[in-house]
């Protein structure tokens, strides 16, 4: 692809390749399911790790999503999600007793690149491009007028105001046709019923936030947020270094039809967006394509990430690094 670390998904040895691969490499810890095909015939692609993977049916153990690239252009979410994964494998060949006991005890699933069509699309033609690439006007080429947003086109609150979400087929956050229309969103909605997530995070970037749901309209305060609170820490002492913890619509902006509020309010999942960083400030959504800052946002996010695995068998009693 010519990048240093940031790779495509059709080339050879690129992100489709090695899920293939990890999977072939660690039958004992890996499972590989593919969960439906996009509008351009790209596989959707999801792992489930956990101890005896093959054997044991999926949803029988306590289970995290860590769900990545809806949006195509946001490839830092792309390479940490990446990173987690393959972190998880390596810590267990390694016989890290702490990962060898979380893989026993719990199905940590893994969709790395949740629109593998766009996020193609954003090496070929278009770096910055956001959606998934329905062929909205139906001309038979991707133009402006194309794409559905893969973060509106959820069943929860779908199409709720124009604020949240747009109507118009070449809006960046066109909701598309109807919920649930995109085979993107029934992908991740297929995963939603093999295994009763305690958690979700859907990676996304940039701003340096850690956004949890209801976001569809400001100030939503839930039952569950306790444990929001004790995983996402506060201003003064983030779980995430530099990150600010919130409401997704009263730090950001609200949402509908959006993947974390369909986690929360129908499948009663625990739901982030943690923001990723820019790497550079003024960077946006090109994080520079170096291996130090990749991996230091990687590390940076671990520490949360864990705790939020850890958190898996019993939510109710959070574990949290912050102390
Ligand atoms: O707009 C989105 O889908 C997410 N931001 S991004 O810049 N990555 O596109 C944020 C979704 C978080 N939810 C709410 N703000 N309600
Ligand atoms: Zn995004």
């Amino acid at each position: 692809s010519g990048f240093e670390v940031f790779r495509s998904w059709d080339e050879p040895g690129g992100i489709r390749d090695e899920l293939y691969q990890l999977a072939a490499d660690n039958p004992q810890l890996v499972k590989l399911v593919v969960l439906g095909e996009t509008h351009q015939g790209r596989e959707l692609i999801a792992l489930k790790l956990t101890q005896g993977a093959q054997g044991i049916a999926d949803g029988s153990r306590p289970a995290v999503l860590h769900s990545s690239t809806q949006h195509a252009r946001e490839w830092i979410s792309t390479e940490v999600n990446r990173r987690l994964l393959t972190w998880y494998i390596d810590q267990w060949r390694a016989n890290n007793i702490e990962v060898r006991d979380l893989l026993q005890n719990n199905e940590l699933w893994f969709l790395v690149v949740a629109n593998p069509d766009g996020y193609q699309y954003t090496f070929d033609t278009e770096r910055l491009w956001r959606k998934n690439l329905r062929d909205n006007d139906g001309d038979g080429q991707v133009t402006r007028a194309d794409g559905v947003d893969p973060n509106r086109n959820y069943p929860e609150h779908f199409g709720y105001d124009e604020e949240g979400s747009s109507s118009v087929i070449s809006s960046d956050t066109y909701r598309g046709p109807a919920a649930g229309s995109e085979p993107e969103t029934q992908a991740m909605m297929a995963l939603f019923d093999r295994a009763d997530f305690s958690f979700q995070i859907n990676w996304h970037s940039f701003g340096q936030w850690l956004l949890y749901a209801e976001g569809w309209q400001t100030g939503t305060p839930t039952a569950d947020d306790p444990i929001y609170f004790a995983l996402s820490g506060n201003r003064d002492n983030p779980a995430i270094p530099d990150f600010e913890p919130g409401l997704s619509s009263d730090v950001l902006y609200v949402t509908n039809g959006e993947t974390t509020d369909f986690a929360h309010a129908q499948r009663g999942t625990l739901a982030w967006t943690p923001e990723l960083g820019e790497g550079i400030p003024g960077s946006m959504f090109v994080f520079p394509d170096d291996e130090e800052l990749v991996q230091a946002e990687f590390e940076r996010v671990l520490p949360y990430a864990l705790d939020v695995a850890k958190s898996a068998a019993d939510p109710e009693n959070p574990v949290s690094h912050l102390g």
